[in-house]
């Protein structure tokens, strides 16, 4: 019997190679899974954006990151939590490797509290657990969160965005006091939670 001539198509493949058409079969499929996955990720962003009313920030505000301690709003004296003249709470805080400054700060429960951060170095991140407050702390810019606590408690967190050797170490503790408690507490109590 004669052999198919080497150019023919029904030729028997060598051990090992996969059809054409399978390849063709394989990969459609693949595709498919892929879009699918873009189509579900699109979707839960849009969802969680909407549902969750998450927002790109709405302002940009700059600073100088080298200058940060010779003057102006982060100026040492500047730090930890103040009483704006309509009763809500400012809490300025610097992020720098490995600490926050100051590294605890006392805030009044059930007050508007606006917090201020900035980074003295490198990118750091801010969140407290189970409350809004969640924003990357980046060199040259003010990150602003705004913020109530509804009872007094604390709150305990770790830089969330890795910043170094010593990122494991990075930590700042937000206290929660009584409204009517905190006007008896002193500066250095409202921003080093020294007697608590
Ligand atoms: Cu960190």
């Amino acid at each position: 019997m004669a052999e198919p001539p080497s150019n023919s198509p029904r030729r028997p493949l060598p051990d090992g190679i996969v059809p054409e058409e399978v390849v063709a079969r394989t990969e459609g499929r693949w595709v498919m899974i892929m879009a699918t996955m873009l189509v579900v990720m699109m979707a839960v962003i849009v969802v969680t954006g909407v549902a969750g009313a998450l927002h790109p920030a709405s302002n940009v505000e700059v600073i100088q990151p080298q200058t940060l301690h010779l003057g102006g709003e982060f100026v040492e004296s500047n730090l930890g939590t103040a009483i704006e003249p309509d009763g809500s709470a400012t809490v300025r805080l610097i992020a720098i490797q490995y600490d926050f400054v100051p590294h605890c700060a006392l805030v009044p429960a059930n007050t508007p509290v606006k917090f201020r951060l900035t980074s003295a170095d490198v990118v750091h991140g801010f969140l407290l657990p189970d409350t809004n407050v969640n924003t990357m702390v980046v060199p040259g810019f003010v990150a602003e969160v705004r913020t109530s606590f509804a009872e007094p408690g604390d709150y305990v967190m770790p830089c969330h965005e890795f910043c170094g050797d010593g990122h494991h170490g990075m930590w700042a503790r937000v206290s929660v006091v009584a409204k009517d408690e905190f006007p008896k507490l002193g500066t250095v109590e409202r921003t080093s939670c020294a007697k608590l």
